[in-house]
């Protein structure tokens, strides 16, 4: 089977160069340019690029303005760091505010750039709006018609229908209309006939319990002067529909029917006000839409549209009153991240027909998201129906019984046009193919959904495999990272699950610009602690039996610690430090001897690993410590020299019972495993005496396996850097390039586009693996993302520095690969690292931003050799830090440089 080559328009943009020191990429709270923002000292940001090499920023000033008037000049601040917190006059509520951001360099040169964010309701008393749904009497649930020969499950069966809102404005001419919304459910926002904003599935998942978003939208341009009709569709999405997989137990999660929340406000030219918010006086009814559920799919029936229904003038006496179904408020917070967005459209790569006159579309790529259905020539009542699926049996018919209950099913019954399309809305499915049946003359095209994180970065290298490993990381990072991170986005899980996040971050943050995502995903693991202090096993939290777990539960320390390190952002730590200590102490309180044994929850151990089982107590013991640790490093940032200490101390004693408990006079880690002694050695528990030879048992492991590894979600990630931090990169490379069972290349060899949950998600042996827990877009078996970057790119930072203040390029050529590059957008700018090897000659190009220091390795085989930009180091003002047998190591300043070196023996 031959290697399918990425396609995708997911790439890293090029980054400004040249010149003189200026500022690019304006961010306001790490998105870009936010519409509601709620906080009162909102975080501005910029990146910076020069063409100068030791190029800085030496000072910067930032003026913010509310039309005319000025509501900040910060003056000129000194300082390196691209960032600053607003502290400028009091926001006002929906306003819109422009920023500008002037840098000086440290020879004087000034240069600028703007941007903008708007604000969202930061005062309680300003919500003006009521929560409304409809009677649950008028509300009969969906039935099938009668030719339906489909088996249902008892969930479809069962589906309201979603509900239609109107409501006529008059409003007197305005400077600017904006508009507030969220629905507990989902909900399209339609103004004037026009939908919107491109945000789907929104508000977007969180813990309704505690946080409910909402998003604000500049509806200016669609507003005329006179009457305007602002109208919604409101379906149930993850607050009513669907959720897991236990069907009975998981529907309705949050509430039975789900409900919208609408305010406008609009500003007149006098400096009046007007603010009409959703209450009694909206008008409701069904419409087309018979059903609508994130699992299960749509049913969308053409015929029943009530056209004009979201203009002036249409007659909505038929309809009924909306009902007030509440006036809650505390439970808004403004969207914290981008919008799950549609970012790409896949034209069908292959199509074939069955027996049965079924049409099976191949989209060349899994992915999340859904179809576009064109429909010609199809008579009124003609029902066209959408299955989806990740993979094609034997016979080529579509499979989904890895599936398990979620139908993923779409029906479109045709109105009678000569041309219709259909696009679900409230839906999101997990496939790759596409079997169409009811009507022949029909096309479809692919729309790939996930959270707009912006790219960061980009991989490549010499070798097909790896590229197409590195593709298939980025579309299951896509296809997961759907308004929260998931399991998985086909079958019916897809649930925030703790040690997958926590494991594939630093790959995701590489991949991505996470920061504002993983905010708010953080802020629903932490109001999900428990009082004990256990952290659930999903976030958002809908499974209550489940907390607790080793490796799961790590999350509250492993993502703040790894999102500061990345971003910069004090503000993380700051807000995760109390639920760090939390769940270190619930650990400790119950594990008062440090190996930790006892309320473990779930204990997966490292889930999904290859016929091992490695020792669930060393996991676990490890993982404590990292927490401690990570506790005791979060404290130390915020000068909490108190819990400093305590942390660093509990770190210290878990250190000592592991050493005592698991790690025997000869170097071996208890159970002997692959994860056991990666997890040992990444998280420093081996006293450095036994270092090479527990080092030594994990190679002597791996050699008599045939070089095969073993690891599971919690090991695999540590395979390429503990491997190669010990100079074993020749074993990494054997890893990364192996395409036997079980390995990245093993999949790809099968034709996978996405990585696998398991790595025998299919065998020759089996063929699929157990239907029970079968995806096949799972990014955790993909954390060996991060390596590619910093291991074989070279493209990391070191060990104590922040917000890539001082990179740290180390490439490392090997394996089969020629060449290898990465390019990152770190806080400070971008950040890349090429290395080709040819005629005997290493050549390494790099690039650094402005205010960062990097210390770069350039590899040799004899550091007499290496030169830049043709001269020898010394020549070209490049400070050596030193010479070693296998390197020459420098230290550089922001700039573009290229070292060549002698390569080969
Ligand atoms: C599976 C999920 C997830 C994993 C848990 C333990 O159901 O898919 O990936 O974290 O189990």
């Amino acid at each position: 089977m031959g290697l399918v080559s990425a396609v995708s328009e997911w790439s890293l943009p090029s980054a400004p160069e040249g010149g003189a020191l200026h500022p690019y990429d304006l961010r306001c709270e790490h998105l870009d340019t936010p519409q509601g923002i709620a906080g009162r000292a909102p975080r501005l940001s910029w990146r910076l690029a020069s063409g100068r090499r030791g190029d800085a920023q030496a000072a910067y000033r930032i003026t913010v303005r509310s039309g005319d008037a000025l509501a900040w000049d910060s003056g000129w601040i000194d300082g390196q760091d691209p960032h600053a917190l607003y502290a400028g006059a009091p926001l006002a509520s929906f306003a819109r505010y422009t920023w500008r951001v002037r840098v000086r360099s440290a020879d004087g040169e000034e240069a600028a750039a703007g941007s903008w964010f708007g604000t969202g309701v930061l005062h309680a008393d300003e919500w003006a709006a009521a929560w409304i749904g409809h009677d649950p009497e008028t509300l009969p649930p969906f039935e099938p018609p009668a030719d339906d020969r489909e088996p249902r499950t008892v969930r479809t069966a069962s589906l309201p229908p979603p509900r239609y809102f109107r409501r006529v404005v008059d409003l007197r001419p305005a400077t600017s209309v904006r508009i507030v919304c969220t629905a507990r459910g989902l909900y399209e926002l339609r103004v004037n006939g026009h939908r919107v904003g491109d945000g789907e599935l929104t508000p977007g998942w969180t813990d309704y319990r505690h946080r409910v978003a909402y998003q604000v939208y500049d509806v200016t341009e669609l507003v005329g002067d006179g009457p305007a009709c602002v109208g919604a569709v409101l379906a149930d999405g993850w607050w009513s529909g669907s959720l897991g997989w236990d069907g009975r137990q998981q529907a309705q999660r949050y509430g039975r029917r789900p409900e919208l929340l609408v305010q406008l406000v609009a500003d007149h030219a006098d400096g009046s006000r007007t603010v009409v918010g959703t209450d009694g006086s909206w008008r409701e009814s069904t419409g087309p839409l018979r059903y609508a559920d994130l699992l299960m799919g749509e049913w969308y029936d053409a015929r029943l549209e009530q056209h004009g229904w979201d203009l002036p003038g249409f007659d909505d006496s038929s309809w009924a009153p909306a009902r007030v179904t509440g006036t809650r408020h505390d439970v808004l917070v403004p969207s914290a991240a981008e919008p799950v967005r549609v970012t790409e459209d896949l034209t069908p790569v292959g199509t074939r027909r069955d027996g049965a006159g079924r049409t099976v579309v191949d989209l060349g790529q899994n992915i999340a998201g859904r179809v576009r259905l064109t429909v010609r020539g199809a008579p009124a009542g003609t029902r066209v129906t959408l299955r989806h699926g990740e993979a094609l049996d034997e016979d080529g018919g579509l499979y989904t019984a890895n599936l398990r209950s979620a139908e993923a099913t779409d029906h479109y019954v045709a109105a009678g046009l000569p041309e219709e399309t259909f696009e679900p809305r409230f839906t999101v499915h997990g496939f790759r193919y596409v079997e169409v049946s009811g009507h022949d003359d029909v096309e479809v095209l692919g729309r790939a959904m996930h959270s707009d994180t912006p790219v960061a970065g980009e991989f490549s290298c010499s070798d097909d495999m790896v590229r197409r490993l590195t593709s298939n990381l980025r579309w299951s990072q896509r296809g997961n990272f759907v308004s929260v991170p998931t399991d998985c986005p086909q079958r019916d899980e897809r649930l925030g699950w703790t040690a997958d996040a926590q494991v594939f971050l630093p790959t995701a943050c590489y991949n991505a610009d996470v920061a504002a995502f993983f905010t708010g995903w953080l802020a629903d693991l932490r109001c999900a602690q428990t009082a004990e202090g256990a952290v659930p096993d999903v976030v958002p939290h809908v499974m209550t039996e489940r907390h607790g777990t080793p490796a799961w539960g790590d999350a509250a320390t492993v993502v703040p610690w790894h999102l500061y390190r990345v971003y910069g952002d004090e503000r993380v730590l700051r807000d995760s430090l109390p639920s760090m200590c939390r769940w270190v102490d619930h650990v400790e309180r119950h594990n008062p001897g440090l190996i930790w044994r006892d309320r473990v929850g779930s204990h997966y151990g490292d889930w999904l690993q290859a016929g091992v089982r490695a020792s669930r107590d060393v996991l676990a013991t490890a993982y404590f410590a990292l927490s401690a640790g990570l506790t005791a490093r979060a404290a130390a940032v915020l000068g909490r020299a108190d819990l400093a200490e305590r942390y660093a101390g509990l770190r210290a004693r878990i250190g000592e019972a592991f050493v005592r408990e698991f790690v025997s006079a000869d170097g071996r880690i208890s159970g002997d495993t692959q994860t056991g002694y990666l997890l040992a050695l990444a998280h420093e528990l081996v006293p450095d005496d036994l270092v090479p030879a527990a080092v030594g048992h994990l190679v002597a492991d791996l050699e008599r396996r045939g070089r095969r590894l073993t690891t599971g979600f919690a090991g695999v990630g540590l395979l390429g850097p503990v491997l190669s931090a010990y100079g074993h990169h020749d074993l990494a490379y054997d890893l990364l390039h192996d395409d036997r069972y079980p390995s990245w290349g093993y999949s790809i060899k099968r034709g996978a586009t996405t990585i696998w949950e398991r790595w025998d998600g299919w065998t020759e042996e089996h063929g699929f693996g157990p239907v029970a827990m079968n995806s096949f877009n799972h990014y955790a078996l993909g954390s060996v993302g991060a390596w590619l970057y910093s291991g074989v790119a070279g493209v990391g930072q070191e060990e104590d520095s922040v917000g890539f203040r001082r990179p740290l390029i180390r490439p490392l050529p090997g394996g089969r690969l020629r060449w290898a590059a990465a390019a990152y957008d770190t806080p400070l700018g971008r950040l890349s690292s090429r290395w080709e090897i040819s005629g005997g000659e290493l050549t390494l190009e790099v690039r650094v931003p402005p205010g960062a220091l990097a210390t770069v390795h350039v590899p040799t085989t004899d550091p007499s050799s290496v030169r830049e930009s043709g001269k020898p180091l010394a020549t070209a003002g490049i400070d050596v830090i030193k010479s070693t047998e296998a390197a020459s190591v420098c230290r550089v300043g922001s700039g573009r440089y290229t070292f060549t070196a002698s390569w080969g023996r």
